[in-house]
């Protein structure tokens, strides 16, 4: 046994004083029809004009209410503090930040510790976009919420989050085990360390997998793999990895288009499909995080570089998972 201990472990706790929750609401929301999305906002605290970290969340719903609660990032929200509304392009400017998940029978997500989402101050987080998936319509108000636990403390670690999405791509009718793939080099001076994932894709999908290789393609390490079809909240991502500049990230997903008599494409309907790999990662605090750092790809990924990166992905990258 290996007891590994680092000096970021040693770094002192939040103290009381340094904490506070701030609540993400639905203020009472009334969805008239069953599958609506509704919206609401909160505003980040001023502290002085200084940022404030989240190191941790809450969820206050019930699944029998919400399919999914997602957290949104935003400079200005669609939806003001307060109001309930469509949720629309969710922020009405600069881009929208997914920040948190929750769905049915998701297990918690925990910050590592001394790690936090920068929000307020001089960030580009001003507001926190509370979307709901009501599962019906209802004539009681609802109140999901998030609790999210803030630190005044300046985190050694920030949080952030890596979307690997296919930009456009087509699922064949009849196919099985069919494929999107995603895949970059990783070019960015600070250290990733992934801790949760996410999948989304839609009806087709049976499985989602991430990986990361070192640069001669020698080193494979699976991320984490789920279906969409499960909760798709951020579940914990293998321990240990790192994501250095150079390495390369690559994401398959698969999907079961047996029956179907039409072809399917990246799209954002029912009909269409998706294919997303969300990385939830800590960085030591003062690197240089933009929006969402991404990785896309589109239609066969099929540069010489990547036919390389494909071959070195293990044949299970292929297999369903149960629903
Ligand atoms: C076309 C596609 O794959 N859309 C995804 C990924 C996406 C997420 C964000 C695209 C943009 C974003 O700003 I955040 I542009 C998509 O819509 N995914 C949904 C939510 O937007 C998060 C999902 O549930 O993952
Ligand atoms: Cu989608």
């Amino acid at each position: 046994l290996l007891l590994l201990a680092t000096p970021a472990c040693s770094a002192p706790a939040d103290t009381p004083e340094q904490q506070q929750v701030l609540k993400v609401e639905m203020p009472g929301a009334a969805p008239t029809h069953d599958d609506s999305y509704l919206c609401s906002s909160t505003k980040v605290p001023a502290n002085a004009g200084k940022e404030l970290y989240i190191v941790g969340f809450q969820a206050l719903s019930d699944m029998s209410v919400a399919h999914h609660v997602l957290l949104y990032g935003c400079q200005r929200p669609q939806v003001e503090p307060g109001k309930v509304g469509d949720c629309g392009g969710i922020c009405s400017s600069g881009g929208s930040k997914i920040v948190y998940a929750w769905a049915r029978n998701a297990p918690e997500l925990r910050l590592p510790a001394n790690t936090g989402f920068v929000i307020g101050g001089a960030s580009s987080i001003q507001y926190i976009v509370i979307q709901v998936h009501y599962l019906h319509g209802r004539s009681q108000p609802d109140r999901s919420a998030v609790n999210l636990q803030l630190s005044s403390r300046p985190q050694p670690f920030t949080a952030g989050i890596f979307l690997m999405m296919a930009y456009s791509g087509s699922i064949q009718p009849g196919a099985q085990h069919a494929t999107l793939d995603v895949s970059c080099k990783y070019s960015g001076s600070s250290e990733m360390r992934p801790f949760a994932f996410r999948t989304h894709a839609h009806a087709l999908s049976r499985a989602i997998v991430g990986y990361r290789l070192s640069p001669d393609l020698q080193d494979v390490q699976e991320i984490g793999r789920a279906s969409p079809q499960w909760a798709q909240a951020f579940y914990p991502a293998r321990p240990g990895i790192s994501i250095r500049n150079g390495d390369y990230l690559a994401a398959r997903c698969v999907y079961d288009a047996t029956g179907e008599t039409q072809a399917h494409h990246i799209g954002s309907t029912h009909n269409d499909e998706m294919c997303n790999f969300y990385i939830m990662f800590s960085t030591p605090a003062g690197a240089k995080l933009g929006d969402i750092f991404s990785c896309g790809g589109g239609g066969p990924d099929a540069s010489t570089e990547s036919r390389r990166l494909w071959r070195k992905i293990p044949q299970d990258s292929l297999d369903y998972l149960p629903s």
